[in-house]
């Protein structure tokens, strides 16, 4: 095997992870089918500055030419939001096809952290993950997100997952599967746009210092593996239960209604959504990356720190 052969890692990232500084890896996937343009740009460039303002380096991933990317510059962040869903979406059964043709892909949470691995970066920040889909027990509709958090080293930083997804059984999943699941400041597992879902997490942690250390300690032990952290959406930027609610159904109703399948799924659902919503989800979505960035960027200084002991 050898796939560093495929990988670039940026100059500045590459200099970061030879002095054991703290390095975020970012998805590409939320910015070519999550958010419209030029919103897209506008937000993964503050969240990259975010990240430098919280004392971490940022490294936006992507696959670009047929090469696994650690790190872009601001010309193929706005590429890639430019091109939006004509990008491929790129899980891990795409990366072989796409690398052996030389093409583009934007990275989901799952072929994030395969790149992030590969380059040496632990800590990850993004918005939702995939997970067990509603309906899943016809249609066995589960992310690939889930499988990669089972294997793959590296921490995942979100605000819990959308109610698109079955998230009873996407925790179900999780536990099956060893992956942690710590909700930050809070005992319930946050649905995005909201704080509550009614769920309950295994863990609740207060602390970055304390993230690092259980992430650390899950390695150090030969766990493998990844750690979802869910970091609830900010108070004042949170949505209305009812009317987002009421949007997922209609939106996965729609979804059903149409044959929407396979990988075009949670892209429809979160188009859809949108749609129904106006600006309000965006905002929201816009913020609770934001916040998702601060955590990560703190909890890999933490990290960097344990790792030099
Ligand atoms: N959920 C969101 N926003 C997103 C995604 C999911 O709330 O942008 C994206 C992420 O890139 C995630 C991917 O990894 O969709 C999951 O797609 P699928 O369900 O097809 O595995
Ligand atoms: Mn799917």
């Amino acid at each position: 095997m050898n796939m560093n052969k495929y990988l670039d890692i940026a100059p500045e990232v590459q200099e970061a992870l030879a002095a054991g500084k703290p390095v975020v890896a970012l998805e590409s996937t939320i910015i070519s089918h999550g958010m419209p343009y030029p919103q897209n740009v506008e937000t993964a460039l503050q969240v990259e500055a975010i990240i430098r303002e919280n004392g971490a380096v940022p490294a936006t991933i992507a696959v670009l030419g047929g090469r696994l990317k650690a790190g872009l510059s601001k010309e193929e962040i706005d590429y890639l939001g430019k091109t939006g869903t004509a990008v491929a979406k790129a899980s891990r059964r795409d990366l072989p096809v796409l690398v052996a043709e030389g093409r583009d892909g934007a990275t989901t949470v799952a072929t994030t952290m395969i790149i992030a691995n590969l380059a040496g970066i632990q800590v990850f920040a993004t918005g939702g993950v995939g997970g067990v889909h509603r309906g899943a027990e016809v249609t066995m509709d589960v992310s690939a997100d889930l499988e990669e958090l089972a294997h793959t080293p590296v921490m995942v930083v979100c605000a819990g997952a959308k109610s698109i997804l079955d998230l009873g059984l996407t925790l179900e999943y999780l536990e099956t599967h060893g992956v942690p699941v710590i909700g930050y400041g809070t005992e319930e597992l946050p649905a995005f746009y909201t704080r509550k879902s009614g769920f309950k997490v295994d863990y609740r942690i207060d602390d970055p210092a304390l993230l690092a250390k259980t992430f650390y300690v899950k390695q150090d032990m030969g766990l493998g593996g990844g750690m979802l952290v869910a970091n609830p959406i900010p108070e004042e930027f949170s949505m209305d239960a009812d009317v987002i609610n009421k949007a997922i159904d209609e939106a996965v109703a729609e979804a059903k209604t149409l044959g929407i399948h396979g990988k075009d799924t949670t892209p429809f659902l979160l188009a859809k959504i949108k749609d129904l919503t106006g600006g309000d989800s965006l905002a929201s979505n816009i913020q609770l990356v934001f916040n998702n960035a601060r955590l990560a960027a703190k909890t890999a200084a933490e990290l960097s720190a344990l790792a030099k002991g």
